[in-house]
């Protein structure tokens, strides 16, 4: 969904193929585009990219003239790189805490070790962002970036695993980024399949 906000900020014309996780992305013909079939991959041409992190600092480079992101020499191209990967960060224990609530079956085998470390461990990340935002609207003081799609996705799923109440700025800059055309475009339709399908997983009492 990132790369496909991003996809929506740069109007960039493209074709999206959507895959159902699961055995079906270990299919022959997707493992050739995405060597871990895992989603998302790009294709541009020649190019095949399958880092979303990635995917994000080719799209810009390529497509934009440097309003989305931060040129190197620029004042703001290092904490631009920063959140870029930042948003990776966050990812891992958004991985995590999906697998943990939601994939593993059955139910009963869910670790609630994992989701309580991995719900603190990502609430250690809001804190980094909570502090990122003072002062400003999004988290480069020079205005909206490619790195406020990673980051403002990895927001939308961790709302799920930890309130978002006790971060003021997290919250206001998510309310933000939702008023966005590009987010609208990015969310999945009516009927589309979605993997965390309660607004909100506690972790369950042992
Ligand atoms: N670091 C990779 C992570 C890719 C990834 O793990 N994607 C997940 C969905 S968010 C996936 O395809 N999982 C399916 C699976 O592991 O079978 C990226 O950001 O592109």
């Amino acid at each position: 969904m990132r790369s496909l906000w991003l996809l929506h900020e740069l109007g960039l014309e493209f074709e999206v193929v959507t895959h159902t996780l699961g055995p079906a992305l270990r299919d022959p013909a997707y493992l050739a585009v995405h060597p871990l079939g895992r989603v998302p991959a790009l294709i541009d041409g020649p190019v095949r990219l399958f880092e979303s992190g990635a995917i994000c600092e080719y799209l810009c480079e390529q497509y934009d003239p440097g309003t989305l992101w931060r040129v190197p020499g620029h004042p703001e191209r290092a904490a631009w790189l920063n959140w870029l990967h930042f948003a990776e960060t966050m990812g891992q224990h958004l991985a995590a805490l999906t697998q943990a609530h939601v994939v593993i079956q059955p139910p009963e085998a869910r670790p609630q070790i994992i989701m309580k470390l991995e719900a603190k461990r990502l609430s250690k990340t809001l804190d980094v962002l909570e502090a990122g935002l003072d002062g400003h609207d999004y988290l480069l003081p020079g205005g909206f970036s490619a790195v406020d799609t990673g980051i403002g996705y990895s927001l939308y799923l961790a709302g799920h695993f930890v309130p978002l109440e006790p971060y003021p700025n997290v919250e206001r800059y998510f309310y933000r980024l939702q008023d966005r055309d590009a987010w609208r475009k990015s969310l999945p339709g009516p009927g589309e399949p979605v993997i965390l399908t309660r607004p909100f997983y506690a972790v369950p009492e042992a």
